[in-house]
């Protein structure tokens, strides 16, 4: 008789395989891995109090993944392929307004229940091109460039379905587990078909990451994250191991109080071998420097008081400055005055963030591109709002303060 493999095991699989993937395809991950492996275990060893957000074997194996699609059609599919690895979308995220714009909407597919989490917590930034936003893209380059997606196949419809019975049937028996995880994941395998030169140029004037989204006919995983207890050091490290940081880490500054929500930081990933057609046909190599290495530490998720209370410190000039005029510096002062989720209201036991900030997100973009164009500053025409996404994917987005709530009363 063989074992049934569950949903959450699913998921760890399809996680540990896109992770040996990305690793083959981006050697430097597999460095970043291997240091945050260690600072986990040094701080881990250096106190008990450092295991609180999790432990030290849940930080060491979590991971996100970014992706990025073209249409809301791409993006449907993968809320069916995600759903068959308990990752449901939570939050919408609107990249387009951030303080340097991206011609992007977003959302997260995360497990939502405590014990789904526990078990393995893999989430995958997911973000969908805005093709219908006049300030990125003419109404002719709109045209061409959804007749482009609407043209290609990222996901063969005998895995949406095969994701789909799984889904209803909660799990699989091990050789179809097998099969189905292998197929997923190679979904998410870079391509190494030639690269239209013309059409990827041209997308390049728009924006970098419409030129990853739509100058290529496949998807692929843009970056694969992992988490570390104390993001400084891990920031420290690498910076001794000769690799190039981007300058600061994302979100909220180092302190001495509970951390709350998300910190991140980055590094260029090299660029990688990519083959360009020329009009008349012949393929030159070429390169292309999409991809990189992303780091984060999370945080206590906060209410959205204490999220108020967040944008009013970041929005400050030196916002490491002012933390302590916004923020107490005890888990038992941020959970009496309700800043802050807590199990069952223990400061002792803090609810970890489980999604992303909309103004790291856009920095980490931007941050990693070589040029990327301003957004022309004409009105956006375009009805992107959650409401919009979950009619298009026909799936429910949850909204993260719900859960949070429901995480921290059960
Ligand atoms: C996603 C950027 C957002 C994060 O961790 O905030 C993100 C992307 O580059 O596709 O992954
Ligand atoms: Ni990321």
């Amino acid at each position: 008789m063989s074992q049934r493999v569950e949903t959450w095991q699913l998921r760890a699989k399809f996680a540990a395989a896109l992770s040996r993937l990305y690793g083959a395809e981006v050697p430097a991950y597999t460095t970043l891995v291997e240091v945050s492996g260690e600072v986990n275990r040094d701080c881990a060893a250096a106190g008990p109090g450092n295991e609180r957000l999790g432990s030290l074997d849940r930080v060491t194996a979590e991971r996100h993944g970014a992706i990025r699609v073209g249409s809301a059609r791409e993006l449907a599919d993968v809320a069916d392929l995600f759903a068959a690895f308990g990752m449901y979308p939570v939050g919408f995220y609107d990249l387009r307004d951030a303080a340097s714009p991206v011609p992007v909407v977003s959302t997260a597919f995360r497990p939502i229940d405590t014990d789904q989490l526990a078990r393995n917590p893999f989430r995958v930034f997911t973000s969908m091109l805005a093709t219908g936003d006049a300030r990125f893209f003419s109404p002719g380059l709109r045209d061409r460039v959804e007749r482009f997606i609407g043209a290609r196949q990222l996901f063969d419809p005998a895995l949406i379905a095969e994701a789909r019975r799984i889904a209803v049937d909660g799990g699989a028996e091990p050789e179809r587990a097998r099969r189905f995880v292998t197929a997923a994941v190679s979904a998410f395998a870079l391509s190494r078909e030639p690269i239209d030169r013309g059409w990827h140029e041209e997308l390049m004037r728009v924006s970098a990451v419409a030129a990853d989204i739509a100058g290529v006919s496949t998807t692929h995983i843009n970056h694969l994250t992992p988490r570390v207890i104390d993001i400084d050091e891990l920031y420290r490290r690498m910076t001794a191991r000769g690799i190039t940081m981007i300058d600061a880490i994302q979100g909220p500054p180092a302190w001495h109080g509970p951390d709350v929500l998300l910190r991140q930081t980055s590094f260029r990933a090299l660029a990688e071998p990519r083959g360009f057609r020329d009009a008349d046909g012949t393929v030159l190599d070429g390169t292309l420097r999409v991809r990189f290495g992303e780091v984060e530490a999370r945080g206590v998720a906060l209410t959205p008081r204490g999220r108020d209370r967040y944008d009013a410190a970041m929005a400050a000039p030196d916002p490491a400055a002012v933390w302590a005029d916004h923020f107490p510096a005890t888990d038992e002062d941020m959970a009496a005055s309700g800043l802050a989720y807590y199990h069952g209201g223990d400061p002792s036991k803090p609810v970890v963030y489980e999604d992303f900030l909309p103004a790291s997100a856009a920095g980490i973009f931007r941050s990693n591109l070589d040029t990327d164009t301003q957004a022309a500053q004409t009105a956006d025409n375009a009805e992107y709002s959650l409401d919009w996404m979950a009619g298009q994917i026909g799936h429910h987005i949850h909204d993260p303060y719900e859960l949070y709530e429901k995480v921290a009363s059960s």
